[in-house]
């Protein structure tokens, strides 16, 4: 061995560690953590939102996904170009899935979708219930988006690129931009409360009461994020005999339901005592505290996109006219289990 190739050797040596130095803190972090969705302690403001909604990842990571809440999500990547499977709410007897569902650590590279099921945090035991989460390995550089199948305006995006690229940002960024986030959407939800409808707002007493309401918001260039209160806005009314109560959905993208009495396995459609009203609402005569109707769900359509047929405009008024004096509890048959319930007090 020449003393050149000598120093070229022990060059290459050097170089090498010089290199694995600065490659070893990437491959350290090569397990990225998002949130999917955040909640108030009451549970009723909620974040739709993927937290952070926008990654820069090297080929070869893989991210994983905790879901924290006790509304209900999934992590979905679907290929491009793959129609979006339908909003399933809750599972009430749909089988959710892309189709199908993939084992948590599957790997994503842009040719077969990759879901989770309906994943939320357990009812019992609390406060030590245990977060579900889910573990998606990228092997291929690419930007791909994920969504959540059960909220529409829940999206985001991850960069996968080569492992010879510089990244962005490191953990510690997106956890306090997760934090950051999570803290604006929930106080964005909370303070919706004050919005209400402007009929609501004109009319000293009023017999409207607000579905839940809630906003979409970006924050990244990654996707978009939903603010919601899970709250009927005037939850107890007091009206006369005879009235009729008017419930609106203010939500721009959530499904709720009116539900007295039983709660059907299937909320979606509506019980066959409401009737379709000529103004596109629905409406219903409650006579006892004992009897069941469901307004199926209340929401509106989808956002209208160019290049995509005209949708109708969804149901977000259901009447409810009450001929008997009582109290008649009702719920959100999607939401109950994060607290959305309500009261009429029907005075004679
Ligand atoms: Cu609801």
């Amino acid at each position: 061995m020449t003393a050149f190739s000598f120093f070229r050797i022990s060059a290459i040596f050097r170089c090498t560690l010089a290199l694995s130095a600065f490659i070893i803190p990437q491959l350290v972090q090569a397990q990225w953590q998002v949130s999917v969705g955040a909640e108030s302690p009451n549970r009723g403001s909620q974040a739709l939102a993927f937290l952070p909604n926008e990654l820069w990842v090297h080929a070869g990571d893989s991210i994983l996904w905790t879901f924290p809440t006790h509304e209900r999500h999934t992590l979905t990547f679907l290929k491009p170009g793959q129609t979006r499977p339908p909003g399933f709410g809750p599972t009430f007897g749909v089988p959710v899935g892309c189709p199908g569902l993939t084992p948590d650590g599957s790997s994503f590279d842009g040719s077969a979708c990759v879901t989770t099921g309906v994943l939320l945090l357990p009812e019992d035991p609390e406060p030590t219930a245990t977060a579900p989460t889910y573990s998606v390995t990228f092997p291929a550089a690419g930007n791909f988006k994920f969504v959540c199948l059960i909220h529409a305006d829940m999206t985001g995006v991850v960069h996968v690129v080569d492992a010879s690229e510089t990244l962005p940002q490191y953990q510690d960024f997106y956890d306090r931009e997760a934090q950051g986030e999570q803290v604006l959407l929930l106080a964005d939800a909370s303070r919706l409360e004050g919005r209400r409808t402007p009929r609501n707002q004109d009319r000293g007493q009023s017999n409207d009461v607000a579905v839940g309401i809630g906003e979409i918001v970006t924050t990244t260039g990654g996707g978009s994020q939903t603010a919601s209160l899970m709250r009927f806005l005037g939850d107890t009314i007091v009206v006369q005999v005879g009235d009729t109560v008017e419930w609106t959905s203010l939500d721009p993208s959530i499904n709720h339901t009116v539900t007295f009495g039983a709660e059907p396995a299937d909320p979606r459609p509506r019980s066959a005592n409401v009737q379709l009203t000529s103004d596109g609402a629905r409406q219903a005569v409650i006579s006892s505290p004992t009897d069941s109707v469901n307004s199926g769900f209340l929401s509106p359509a989808p956002q209208d996109r160019a290049m995509l047929a005209q949708s109708s405009p969804g149901v977000t008024r259901f009447r409810v006219t009450f001929p008997s004096p009582g109290t008649f509890n009702y719920i959100c048959a999607v939401h109950d289990q994060l607290g959305m319930k309500g009261k009429v007090i029907v005075h004679p």
